[in-house]
């Protein structure tokens, strides 16, 4: 998340970098040997099937058994290992992301419109058939994936949905990923990790079909890999590392802008996370606030490089100034945290989804506890597209149904076009149908 060129430019003398990013984003030489590592497994998948994807399993995960769907039985009963208090912490989590989609689906509504006499157009949503979501259990097994991805798949109608999880070191999978899993309605899942689990769904090794679209985060190969079968499949986005962004003015809370910017660096140590503050002295105070939090947090060897290498602070001079910072960052997360937060959220354009007021924090959205999806783009990808959300999962087709008497408003039109551009086939269905309706 740095500034473009182009709005430092526009904004010359109304901004001031506090503290600015050690680190430049990306780095082009680890990201080719991800690429090609990754299209070598993605070959050997789809050439050796099954036997290669357990090669990998093996080989990358230390998997040792043969079989890698589990039964039924298991993913009902994953709930037993957890505590009551998670076990209702998921329940209410995976409940309240199925409340928020099944809404977003009421509002997509099917149309008929009669566009002039006799020609009837209309549209209807069809979900696709066959999904397969990751759900990624490195470090951190992120257990709202499952209500994100599996969850509103579910809610868009999808008829089938698979769900990977990688083993754990012991080769077991996360019981909590599963229970979540089973909450949101996952039809079949398996303990397949990484680059191999996405394989097996798009070539269609794990149950009879391929699937048609793969959903859900993972490292930087769990991405690549859904960049290179993108086309075979749909995709939700490519998922960058976390991000979160701040517009805070003089009336906030320092320790909760320091303890939101840090909520998220923790996620890896090329997390950023941007400060964008009216207010100087506010700036400074959450600089020193950050580095006081730091010294206790547990998760500090990766919230300290994490905000030493990506982290910034930004005065700018006006509410305006903040605004047209903050939508060239376009950051996956926004909090707004100022004395009026509907000035900034009228005008805000970019953003994955946005955190109104200090009592909305990106965590509760993360959880799956404030409804929203939280799969949603990065590394300004929300200047051209949004999060994942029902809308996603459903194709909005599309039919016409002409009677006669709509021929003399559309036939005589295509037949001209079609003369020019040369196409004599398609002028016939036109003048064809022209003379049957004169006769
Ligand atoms: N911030 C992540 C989602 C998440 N974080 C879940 C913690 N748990 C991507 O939006
Ligand atoms: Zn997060």
């Amino acid at each position: 998340m740095e500034f473009g060129k182009h709005v430092l430019a526009d904004l010359e003398g109304s901004y001031r970098l506090l503290k600015t990013p050690k680190a430049a984003a990306g780095n082009e030489r680890r990201d080719a040997a991800v690429s090609a590592r990754v299209s070598e497994i993605l070959l050997a998948i789809e050439n050796d099937g099954m036997d290669a994807v357990l090669r990998y399993a093996r080989e990358l995960d230390g998997w040792t058994s043969d079989r890698v769907e589990l039964d039924e039985a298991a993913i009902r009963s994953s709930g037993d290992a957890l505590s009551p208090e998670l076990r209702s912490a998921l329940e209410l989590g995976a409940e309240r992301t199925q409340a928020f989609a099944r809404r977003q689906r009421e509002h997509l509504t099917d149309f008929e419109v009669e566009l002039v006499p006799g020609l009837v157009t209309g549209q209807r949503y069809i979900p696709v058939d066959r999904v397969g979501a990751y759900l990624p259990a490195g470090r951190f097994p992120l257990l709202s994936s499952a209500f994100m991805t599996v969850g509103v798949a579910k809610a868009a109608g999808v008829p089938t949905v698979l769900a990977c999880t990688p083993p754990r070191p012991d080769g077991t999978p996360d019981p909590a990923v599963l229970y979540a899993a089973h909450l949101s309605g996952v039809d079949r899942a398996y303990v397949l990790g990484g680059v191999q689990a996405l394989a097996a769904m798009a070539f269609g090794l794990l149950g009879e079909r391929p699937v048609d679209m793969l959903v859900g985060a993972g490292n930087a190969y769990v991405a690549e890999a859904k960049r290179q079968l993108f086309g075979r499949v749909a995709i939700d986005l490519l998922a960058g590392p976390s991000e979160v962004a701040v517009i805070a003015d003089e009336s906030a809370d320092v320790e909760l802008v320091a303890a939101d910017l840090l909520g998220q660096a923790e996620h890896g140590p090329e997390s950023p996370a941007a400060l964008v503050t009216t207010s100087e002295s506010l700036g400074h105070a959450v600089i020193a606030e950050v580095e006081r939090q730091l010294r206790t947090l547990a998760t500090v060897d990766i919230a300290g490089p994490a905000w030493r290498d990506f982290g910034s602070v930004t005065w700018a001079a006006s509410r305006e100034a903040a605004i047209e910072l903050m939508d060239d960052l376009a950051p996956e997360h926004l909090e707004v945290i100022t004395s009026d937060d509907a000035f900034y959220y009228e005008r805000l354009r970019n953003y994955g989804s946005v955190f109104l007021g200090a009592w909305s924090t990106v965590a509760y959205s993360d959880k799956g506890m404030a409804g929203t999806n939280h799969v949603l783009p990065t590394r300004g990808g929300a200047r051209h597209s949004a999060g994942l959300s029902v809308s996603r999962f459903l194709k909005p087709l599309t039919f016409q149904r002409l009677a006669e008497s709509a021929t003399a408003a559309v036939a005589g039109a295509v037949d001209v076009i079609s003369e020019y551009e040369g196409m004599a086939a398609h002028r016939a269905t036109a003048t064809l149908r022209l003379e049957r309706s004169k006769a």
